[in-house]
């Protein structure tokens, strides 16, 4: 049986930066309290010669509730005792978009097809997980295959998110 614990979900192991590296298209996301991404979310990871990860993202973002702008996002990522375990503090070009610090959890990837994101901004009192997003990251905009959708699916299920993400469009409202 499954106790949906944060601190009980598995996550890539191994996990490698450089592998990780590029550009992936999120085609799914599990939305947190207070949505900031919408849709057309690319997000470009790069680790540095100092062995860091950072990455720029992009995506379309309502602002005051009308205001549809493409977002342009940076992130900068600090290692912990486990490698697929990130910290994240993110910030935009611009001024009136969000900044956080948020978890980065990489669940399962194969590098070059599928990656699973997951953050848990706020962990409930039974240990749960209380405000949580998710990305389903894909090397191809179009999509995953449906042996890779396969596998997205039941680790969906083991993160106890199974059913509540939505199709990220890419309409190149963020291109150019
Ligand atoms: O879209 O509702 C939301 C939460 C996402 C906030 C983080 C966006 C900027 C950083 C993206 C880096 C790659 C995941």
């Amino acid at each position: 049986a499954q106790d949906c614990l944060v601190q009980n979900f598995k996550v890539m192991e191994n996990f490698d930066r450089l592998r990780y590296a590029g550009t992936w298209y999120a085609v799914a996301k599990k939305d947190p309290m207070g949505i900031f991404l919408l849709d057309n979310i690319v997000a470009q990871f790069s680790v540095g010669e100092d062995g860091k990860m950072t990455a720029t993202a992009k995506g379309r973002v309502f602002l005051f509730n009308h205001w549809e702008v493409c977002a342009n996002m940076f992130a900068t990522f600090e290692e912990t005792d486990n490698p697929a375990k990130l910290k994240m503090k993110y910030w935009g070009a611009a001024s009136y978009l969000e900044t956080g610090d948020d978890e980065h959890w990489v669940i399962d990837t194969d590098y070059d097809n599928y990656a699973i994101h997951f953050a848990c901004r706020v962990v409930d009192t039974d240990g749960t997980c209380l405000d949580s997003y998710s990305f389903i990251f894909s090397r191809d905009p179009n999509g995953l295959q449906p042996e890779h959708q396969k596998i997205v699916t039941q680790r969906k299920q083991d993160i106890c998110l199974l059913g509540k993400y939505r199709r990220v469009p890419h309409t190149g409202f963020c291109d150019s």
